[in-house]
């Protein structure tokens, strides 16, 4: 991982900290040097990182991660797997923010014609689709390259899944890793035209992985390519309910570029900031939890009339104030995920992809979008469930790009929300 030259922190943070360049202040600087950099364990107190007002930023990801695995060996290929979606969030990051720049908005086009030999040569450019039918826009598939190859070359993960590949793929040279991996690489890429905010949404799972190499064994030490050679999987290792989750996370691409995500287990919800400056990631959110109640819900209320009566009246009621807080709910909806998630994390209230009578499902994926950031949600303090009122996190998935209803935020929120889906009966 490339550091920043010391020249460039001693121009820098001779400014920030208004030292002279005197000999003791060289000292001071070489010290705040050395601790952006690696700098001494950090501090933590039940996995959350603690660090005196004001120096929350000299704890970049890498140093906040080395401190995790020296308490904590087992999170050693964690921490290695942390390190590279890193790296290809800060690459995407910087494609996202230069896309106009470079051409890189709109669809992603097949040339039509040429292939079948038509004389002029002219073909017509057709938009690419993906399995789901969804036109793919050239940074949904340059973003799903970067992720993929970061993955891969980690040698630590066997499989992975993105919302971009058709089908799982199997990574030969990792087949005995202990991790598996989901990801959408641009959530809410419908926006990334309009520069409005987006998202990298992912999700590892542990397997024993004993599976893949039977599969790869059962085809001879080969297996089924796709048109990239890349080998195909169909086996379960994916379809686990996110319960079994052991991190999730979302990098988001908006005014700031922030990378969130939790270990699971004791560790907190945690944020870091890419700094420009540095081109680290920096500690800003150390432990975030949900607000128990928000004052805000986000749906996209266009399709209010397909919805089922139960969450029309829902919305109705706390939009009225006449829900159990007799505050009145004001809307805020972005229509990308990882931005809308974000927002209720920080401020509390409710987000939601209800389905409706024409898309009984709703239109986020289950494996790679919902069970992700209900894990993430969770591990902050709030809540999530379905449409039905169900778990998130204990649908057991039946294929990877299947999709389901999502509801998450404040807890309170949620389990007012439940009492609405949930017939009395069973109440
Ligand atoms: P993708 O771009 O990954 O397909 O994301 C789906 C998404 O854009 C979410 O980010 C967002 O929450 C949802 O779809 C918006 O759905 P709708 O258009 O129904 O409001």
């Amino acid at each position: 991982m490339p550091t920043p030259s010391s020249r460039f922190l001693r121009t820098n943070l001779n400014g920030f900290l208004g030292l002279g360049n005197n000999n003791n202040n060289k000292q001071e600087e070489a010290r705040l040097v050395q601790e952006v950099n690696l700098g001494d364990p950090v501090v933590m107190i039940n996995n959350v990182p603690t660090v005196a007002q004001g120096q929350l930023s000299t704890i970049t990801l890498q140093r906040y991660l080395s401190s995790l695995v020296s308490s904590d060996e087992s999170l050693r290929e964690m921490e290695g797997l942390m390190l590279s979606i890193a790296m290809a969030c800060k690459t995407i990051s910087t494609l996202v923010n230069r896309a106009g720049i470079n051409q890189l908005t709109g669809l992603e086009t097949d040339v039509m014609g040429t292939r079948s030999g038509s004389q002029s040569g002219k073909g017509k450019n057709k938009a690419k689709k993906n399995i789901q039918g969804e036109d793919q826009k050239k940074l949904d598939v340059l973003s799903n390259g970067v992720l993929k190859n970061a993955l891969k070359f980690t040698g630590k993960l066997g499989l992975l899944a993105s919302e971009e590949e058709d089908e799982a793929l199997l990574i030969e040279s990792a087949l005995d890793s202990r991790y598996v991996a989901v990801f959408d690489p641009l959530d809410g890429s419908s926006n990334i035209d309009a520069s409005i905010c987006t998202g990298t949404i992912f999700g590892v799972l542990e397997d024993d992985t004993v599976e893949l190499k039977n599969e790869y064994k059962r085809n001879n030490d080969d297996c089924v390519r796709n048109a990239d050679a890349e080998c195909v999987s169909s086996t379960e290792a994916l379809l686990q309910p996110g319960s079994q989750l052991a991190a999730s996370g979302y990098c988001m691409y908006s005014s700031s570029t922030i990378l969130v995500f939790t270990l699971g287990g004791s560790h907190p919800v945690i944020g870091f900031t890419l700094d420009p400056q540095l081109g680290e990631f920096v500690l800003t959110h150390p432990n975030m939890r949900v607000p128990k109640r928000g004052t805000y819900y986000s749906v996209n209320e266009g399709n209010s009339w397909l919805w089922d009566a139960s969450i029309r009246h829902y919305i109705d009621k706390i939009k009225r104030g006449e829900g159990e807080t007799k505050k009145r709910y004001s809307s805020r909806y972005v229509g990308s995920m990882v931005g809308d998630v974000h927002r209720t994390l920080l401020y509390g209230g409710i987000f939601g992809n209800p389905g409706d009578v024409k898309h009984r499902n709703g239109k986020l994926r289950l494996v790679y979008e919902c069970s992700p950031m209900s894990f993430l949600v969770e591990q902050a303090g709030g809540g999530s469930c379905t449409s039905d009122g169900g778990s998130v996190l204990e649908v057991v998935p039946e294929s990877v790009h299947q999709r389901s209803t999502c509801w998450l935020g404040s807890i309170e929120d949620v389990e007012e929300l439940r009492a609405y889906l949930i017939p009395e009966e069973t109440n």
